[in-house]
């Protein structure tokens, strides 16, 4: 397949140089599968990094350039990208800063996970061995974990766990289903927007782990507070609108009036039919659980319903099996609550709703996002998902 490793710069003349040798010399000779392009996406550096491309572009035919106007990084890499499949006939894009913070070594680890069928290849710095410079300053260390720390927890996404990075694969269709949607980030929110709508989009992606080289020349063109604030105002938008459209609305009201199932024909059985306690809260358990399957089945896990009456079969005790984690998370916060706090109305109710706000939530809604519908494809948990059916 033809491969495109997509470079912006600003500003990057010396850079440029070294990474264009190392790649053509080093990298690109031992990638026997594909045809390997480079493309530079430049904004008219005032340094002249153009005119140093032309001079490489001499030496090696696979090189291309894309001059434009300074709009930004993300606005840099939609007209790469775009360019690299309507005049390149890319099939597969690399994102790859100038700078050498990315390691070209790696590029055919990520081209193998493209190969094993994955839509999308993350770089990350946060797992599996991947690395932060150790010379960067506590502060840039802080903000860089606390940064992907807080978009992981808004956006709900906890195994991805570098969001911010630059260095990824795609397969063309990627970038072509999502562009229309990213031309509004035209910074580095541009990275985490991306993302997002993919995962959003159900394309699977897979990450590879790498140490992060700081900059040995030239600047870096990272604005701090103007990133963070357009990262924040995107993550927080995109979230309530996902929310307000997503099965998670629907996973809630379904639950809340499970609850209400549970606890009134607990009433019912006690006061009316008088089966002793424990038997009640079983069938009342039970009675909200069906509720709860069959209307996540059908509403608000509706794209992903199961018809299969086999599947069903082996669905619903896994289903079973998750709510009985939530009621072991709702017990254990309620005997801490009472244990520490003292045992009356208040301790417990509150302790209730923070069981539920902060842990049955996110795992019951996870679990059933992983396991039981599998909207969500996780590759570090791939066999298990098969190998629950
Ligand atoms: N074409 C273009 N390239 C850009 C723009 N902003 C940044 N880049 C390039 O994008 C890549 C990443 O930018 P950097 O400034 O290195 O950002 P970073 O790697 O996140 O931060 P540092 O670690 O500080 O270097 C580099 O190759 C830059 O030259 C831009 O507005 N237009
Ligand atoms: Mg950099």
């Amino acid at each position: 397949m033809r491969v495109v490793i997509v470079i912006p710069t600003y500003n990057e003349k010396g850079n440029i140089e070294r990474l264009i040798n190392i790649l053509e010399e080093e990298i690109f000779p031992k990638i026997k599968k594909h045809q390997m392009y480079i493309l530079v996406v430049d904004d008219n550096s005032p340094d002249d990094t153009s005119g140093e491309v032309r001079k490489l572009m001499k030496k090696w035919k696979n090189i291309d350039l894309n001059l434009g106007e300074k709009l930004g990084l993300g606005a840099a890499y939609v007209r790469g990208m775009s360019y690299a499949i309507e005049k390149m006939n890319a099939d597969i894009l690399l994102e790859f800063d100038a700078d050498l913070s990315h390691d070209p070594k790696k590029i055919p680890e990520f081209l193998e996970k493209i190969d094993e069928g994955f839509d999308m290849v993350i770089g990350t710095r946060y797992s599996g061995g991947g690395s932060i410079p150790k010379n960067w300053g506590i502060n840039r260390k802080i903000q860089s974990i606390i940064g992907n720390l807080i978009v992981k927890t808004i956006l709900m996404r906890f195994w991805i766990h570098d969001w911010t990075g630059g260095f990824r694969a795609l397969r063309s269709e990627v970038f072509s289903k999502e562009k229309k949607e990213l031309t509004a980030f035209r910074g580095y929110t541009f990275q985490v927007s991306f993302l997002h709508k993919v995962l959003r989009d159900g394309f699977k992606v897979a990450e590879v782990p790498f140490h992060f080289q700081d900059r040995t020349l030239g600047k870096s063109k990272i604005v701090p507070t103007e990133y963070v604030v357009d990262l924040l105002r995107y993550v927080i938008t995109a979230r309530i609108i996902e929310l307000y459209h997503s099965p998670f609305m629907k996973y809630a009201v379904t639950g809340f009036i499970g609850y209400l199932i549970n606890s009134i024909t607990l009433e019912i059985f006690s006061e009316w039919f008088l089966i002793a306690p424990f038997f009640a809260a079983a069938f009342s358990s039970e009675l909200s659980i069906v509720w709860n399957f069959i209307v996540n089945n059908f509403w608000a896990f509706g794209k992903h319903r199961i018809t299969n009456p086999w599947k069903i079969l082996l669905k619903f005790p896994q289903f079973n099996l998750v709510s009985i984690g939530s009621v072991v998370i709702i017990s254990t916060v309620v005997f801490l609550g009472t244990h520490l706090f003292g045992n009356n109305t208040f301790v417990r109710q509150v302790s209730l709703v923070i069981a539920i706000a902060l842990f049955v939530i996110p795992y019951s809604y996870s679990m059933y996002n992983i396991f039981i519908w599998k909207r969500w494809h996780i590759s570090s948990l791939s066999w298990l998902q098969k190998l629950v059916g």
